[in-house]
């Protein structure tokens, strides 16, 4: 297909389906090399036909249509039309039944989208457009039907057969053969259609829910995984009660079924009563699972579960009100989290991602709204932006309205929209009402794309007493975008004094002070707040909780942020005022070394550490957040040309020099979060460990034998996955004997394991030594290393050109042509992680003009490329 075919879909030109279909009967029958699948739909239009019957178009790729019959007749060959995307019916009836029989091949489906083998299983993939790859259908959201299924298959291979929906019938056939009929009573789009089928088994357990229904609970999995789920229904549970206590929201089905598979592009998806899960998101235990695996886990177990509200009985009416579904639910499950962790630390982890990965989306030339105007292909605004700047926004909502009318609006939405496919206006208008506030400009957040900047300056007056805050906001041009109206932005703030007691805030022309910590309204280009009863010249504490995705500028002095680290309330403001002076240190470093002068790390930054180091009255992961410097991703969006090497040995020195000046205090906070007893993922020590590992990697920075020595101990004697990873990680980076011993031990005790030799992989890409690029290449070759397989692909090729920039980003241009050839091997295997791995290439214009030449070079390269997928082409070109 020539390039220029991609054709561009735009969210003005939405029309009402012509036809909608009411009920869908599937039979497959089901096998790796040929499956039949024979569709029934009852349809009925939904056009004004006085001029006529609209043309009924079906969507439809990688089908062999074998037969089309209308109300039980066969369609004339001239009353439909056929090509590689559709099936049209020239001039149907009002109302009719429509039987298609088409044929797919399963087993060669490596695009993994449709219905697919995944090791003994068949599985489908459906969002957002996989559905028209296993039948013809109307593949759209706003299209909602009752799905009824039959399953057929060999027993001996496919004892377990799953759809969405209720078992209403099972049973034996001839020839060794088995079915099973599934029922879906809610109406659903088709992209939440899901069919698993294989030799699995499941761990189950019942749910009471709190009207005192019981929901049968189950996870599938593969035979050898079966003592690893525990955790994911444990997990499931809790989801399932705290969205009753949170938002009243009860499951509706009487089973809810989680299947693990191994071949999986994303995280995990929320078909109706029927999940399919990357394995990686469910299989966890003590020696395999990280404590990081643990919670993520967790949190995606969570997420998937909440969609179950938001996203399947509400749905998006069409694909550019992605964020509907998928901001409200990360808003979710971050909340979930948050509540089942430390919130201060959850909060903290959020931010991070979305400071280095999304404020770097929105400043480049993919920068899109959290609601796109156009795409080529969907499943490239599955984003950082639309998830999770999404998700920042419907926290800006809550704390707009505050929880209570937060609350009232989500009830509101749902007894308004239950059973209907609908736009971000309906949410938002909700919230409106519930809050009775005009949301109008608040939209803006939906439509326009970039990260705004707040820039904040101060006047004191102590004859009057009185403290002004004038906040400026701006925001940079992006694709489409080169003038920008102002947002609405709640920023919420507090005032200390030179004690770090927080101040009453009393606004000019108030009566009375309202507590010492507020929200005040940003919503034109520049506003002024003024403080009354004010006695000295306070310290402003702004963006508590990080209360809006924005940048923030204001010139606080050392002796603020100092002040910020210590006394302020909210702990996200306790953390940043550390962040900011890591970052301020660290550039100025980076500066000196481009400069070729001397950099050395001022005495005062290893003061501050040591006296954080001393404090035992913090949580344990708290400090550990706080004592970890920024990643070198979000130094380089600090910079106007990203110098990644330069960034790179000045993050080194400061940790080469915590790790020397400080390794006693380094050593005894190590000693004293050692293990006491013998792990448990829920012993409440993963903050412990957190910080115990950290401790570790500034001691292997500072080099020598002894902290070699402490590295092989811990990766000896460790219990568990966390510590002997910690071990290892530290150990990757280090040009020593020790590295290859450890390396080849790790792999010898886990080949065979999937999700481990992920991290086997994961770890050698991120190392910083020099020669990573040719062990990289090398593990290209590794017997193991399978390009057909999205985890390992991210495991190896996104690890290192996504989380090793400066090994990346070497000069000679290795990288990047290393990433170019495995994109364009990808590209003809599964479009969409071909499409993933671009990113690195998409910042190109951030670097300087020998690294941007080397890397327009390769996307110039990747868009030559015959036959280059949809997914591919659009970023690439974008890119451009
Ligand atoms: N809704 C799915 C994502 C589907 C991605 C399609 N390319 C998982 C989730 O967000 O829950
Ligand atoms: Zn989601």
């Amino acid at each position: 297909m020539s390039q220029c075919q991609h054709q561009t879909i735009h969210q003005k030109d939405y029309k009402v389906p012509d036809y909608l279909v009411d009920t869908v009967e599937l039979t497959f029958d089901l096998s790796p090399e040929d499956t039949r699948v024979l569709s029934r739909l009852a349809i009925r239009s939904n056009h004004d036909r006085s001029n006529g019957a609209s043309p009924l178009v079906l969507d439809g790729e990688e089908l062999t249509l074998v037969s089309l019959k209308l109300d039980g007749v066969e369609v004339k060959r001239d009353a439909y039309r056929v090509d590689d995307a559709s099936l049209t019916l020239l001039a149907p009836p009002e109302s009719f039944v429509l039987e298609v029989e088409t044929r797919i091949k399963p087993k060669e489906n490596s695009a993994l989208s449709g219905l697919y083998a995944s090791g003994p299983m068949l599985c489908t993939q459906c969002e957002a457009e996989g559905f028209r790859r296993i039948t013809y259908f109307t593949d759209r959201p706003d299209v909602m039907a009752v799905y009824t299924v039959t399953l057929r298959a060999d027993k001996a291979s496919c004892p377990v057969l799953l759809a969405n929906g209720n078992l209403v019938d099972r049973g034996d056939l001839p020839d060794g053969r088995h079915f099973a009929v599934w029922h879906d009573p809610f109406k659903k789009p088709s992209y939440l259609f899901a069919v698993v089928a294989g030799d699995l088994v499941h761990i189950a357990d019942r749910f009471t829910t709190m009207s005192g229904r019981a929901v049968q609970l189950e996870i599938y999995v593969e035979e050898r995984n079966k003592d690893k789920c525990e955790h994911a229904l444990r997990s499931l549970m809790r989801a399932m009660r705290w969205d009753e206590e949170k938002f009243g929201r009860e499951y509706d089905l009487d089973t809810y079924m989680v299947v693990a598979v191994d071949d999986f592009n994303m995280g995990a998806m929320e078909n109706k009563g029927l999940n399919v899960f990357n394995s990686r998101y469910v299989l966890a235990s003590p020696e395999s699972a990280t404590d990081d695996d643990y919670e993520a886990i967790e949190e995606v177990i969570g997420h998937e579960y909440f969609h179950n509200w938001t996203g399947n009985r509400i749905t998006c009416r069409d694909w550019f009100q992605l964020s509907l579904k998928e901001g409200l639910t990360i808003f979710r499950d971050q909340e979930f989290s948050a509540d089942m962790q430390s919130r201060p630390v959850k909060r903290i982890a959020d931010v991070k991602s979305l400071r280095s990965a999304q404020f770097a989306e929105d400043a480049g030339p993919l920068a899109h709204p959290v609601r796109p105007e156009s795409y080529v292909e969907i499943n490239n605004f599955y984003s950082m932006t639309v998830y999770h700047k999404g998700g920042e926004v419907i926290r800006m909502l809550q704390t707009l309205l505050g929880r209570e009318a937060f609350r009232a609006g989500m009830d509101l939405y749902f007894e308004r929209h239950d059973g209907q496919a609908v736009r971000v206006d309906e949410f938002v208008q909700a919230m409106a009402d519930a809050g009775k506030r005009d949301l109008s400009q608040f939209m803006l957040w939906y439509d326009q794309a970039g990260t705004p900047v707040l820039t904040v300056s101060d006047d004191y007056r102590p004859e009057s007493g009185s403290y002004t805050l004038t906040v400026t906001q701006s925001c940079p041009s992006t694709p489409g975008q080169p003038e920008k109206k102002p947002f609405h932005i709640p920023l919420a703030m507090g005032l200390l004094d030179r004690d770090g007691n927080e101040l009453p805030l009393q606004l000019a022309g108030e009566a009375a002070a309202a507590g010492t910590s507020r929200v005040l309204e940003l919503r034109g280009e520049t506003e002024t707040f003024t403080f009354a009863g004010i006695k000295e010249r306070p310290v402003p504490s702004l963006l508590r909780n990080f209360s809006a995705p924005v940048k923030l500028q204001y010139p606080y002095s050392d002796e603020d942020l100092n002040l910020l680290m210590t006394r302020d309330s909210d702990p996200f403001v306790r953390w940043e005022a550390g962040q900011v002076q890591a970052v301020k240190l660290i550039m100025g470093l980076t500066g000196e070394i481009q400069a070729g002068r001397q950099a050395q790390v001022p005495e005062s930054f290893i003061e501050s550490f040591r006296r954080l180091l001393a404090d035992d009255s913090q949580d344990r992961a708290f400090l550990a957040e706080t004592l970890t410097l920024p990643a070198e991703s979000y130094l380089a969006e600090q910079m106007a040309v990203i110098d990644p090497d330069a960034i790179h040995q000045a993050r080194e020195l400061v940790r080469s020099t915590v790790g020397r000046r400080l390794w006693s205090e380094l050593t005894a906070v190590r000693a004293a979060c050692a293990p006491k007893a013998p792990y448990r993922p829920d012993d409440g020590l993963a903050g412990c460990r957190r910080l115990k590992n950290l401790c570790l990697a500034y001691l292997m920075a500072a080099g020598g034998q002894e902290a070699i020595d402490a590295c092989m101990a811990q990766y000896r004697s460790a219990d568990n996955m966390t510590d002997s990873l910690g071990a290892l990680a530290q150990l990757t980076s280090c040009a020593c004997p020790e590295r290859d011993e450890a390396l080849a031990s790790f792999y010898d005790c886990w080949r065979g394991d999937r999700g481990v030799i992920d991290k086997w992989f994961t770890h050698q890409a991120l190392s910083r030594l020099p020669d990573t690029m040719d062990r990289v290449l090398a593990l290209l070759e590794h017997p193991d290393f399978d390009l057909r397989n999205p985890n390992r692909v991210r495991s190896l090729v996104g690890a290192f050109s996504q989380g090793n920039q400066v090994r990346f980003h070497d000069a000679g241009g290795r990288g990047y042509r290393f990433l170019a050839d495995q994109i364009l091997r990808l590209n003809a295997i599964n479009p969409q992680i071909a499409a993933r791995m671009l990113t690195p290439f998409s910042r190109w214009r951030r670097y300087d003009a020998h690294r941007q030449e080397l890397m327009k070079k390769e996307l110039e390269r990747i868009l030559a490329e015959p036959g280059l997928a949809r997914d591919v082409y659009e970023l690439a070109a974008k890119s451009l």
